[in-house]
């Protein structure tokens, strides 16, 4: 699908945390971030209901059909289909892959959360479409986040997995050209996107430091 290609053209990930956007919305981040041009977006709330996310979730994801931005779903395949996103993205405890799959279809995209060797080599063998893979580094934004990731984990993720990595977990403007530079190309975050002031003026120096980090690989 032209959603599941456009992934790998797309450096950088947005994930919407109400809590963690400075005050505004779902809606209104949303709005930010389609407008500076990030092209993933996934929404994940864990404290709110089914009706909220579904509500949310749909708008959302209308705005960003209306902007060909690719809409990702957290932790529940239900709430994906119902709001009409094009992906899923699902943790270690959530559905399993072939259940996720064999409930939304061959058009969903699927991700899945993967913080070792082991995780990665089983999404992969499942057919995810991309792994989040982290944490990278330590983070606040989630509670009951796994230890950072280590070096074995990262040679593999890097070297030996044939779909997209999509790092997560602590990235931000210091950071992402070396992560850049190590090889990653895929990059999620939620703090150093939805917790800026200026989200675009945010997105853009982000996508600056990748463009630097390209030169010099
Ligand atoms: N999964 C692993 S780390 C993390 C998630 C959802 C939080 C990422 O947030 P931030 O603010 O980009 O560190
Ligand atoms: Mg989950």
């Amino acid at each position: 699908t032209k959603q599941r290609e456009q992934l790998k053209n797309e450096p950088l990930y947005a994930i919407l945390g109400e809590s963690l956007s400075l005050g505004r919305n779902n809606l209104e981040t949303a709005e930010a971030v389609i407008n500076a041009g990030v092209k993933t977006i996934q929404y994940r709330e864990k404290n709110k209901t089914w009706r909220q996310k579904y509500a949310e979730g749909t708008a959302i994801a209308k705005m960003c059909r209306q902007h060909g931005v690719t809409f990702i779903m957290n932790d529940s395949v239900d709430l994906a289909i119902a709001c009409g996103a094009d992906g899923i993205h699902v943790g270690q405890d959530d559905a399993p892959l072939a259940i996720a799959r064999k409930m939304a279809g061959p058009d969903m995209i699927i991700g899945v959360s993967t913080n070792t060797v082991e995780e990665i080599h089983t999404a992969v063998l499942e057919g995810a479409d991309y792994v989040g893979f982290g944490p990278m580094f330590p983070t606040q934004s989630k509670k009951d986040a796994n230890p950072v990731v280590t070096a074995e984990a990262v040679s593999y993720a890097l070297h030996k997995c044939s779909i997209p990595v999509v790092a997560i977990g602590g990235i931000e403007t210091e950071n992402i050209g070396s992560l850049y530079q190590q090889g990653f190309r895929f990059f999620a975050m939620i703090s150093a996107i939805v917790s800026q002031p200026d989200i675009k003026s945010a997105v853009t120096h982000l996508r600056e430091l990748i463009e630097i980090s390209k030169k010099s690989v």
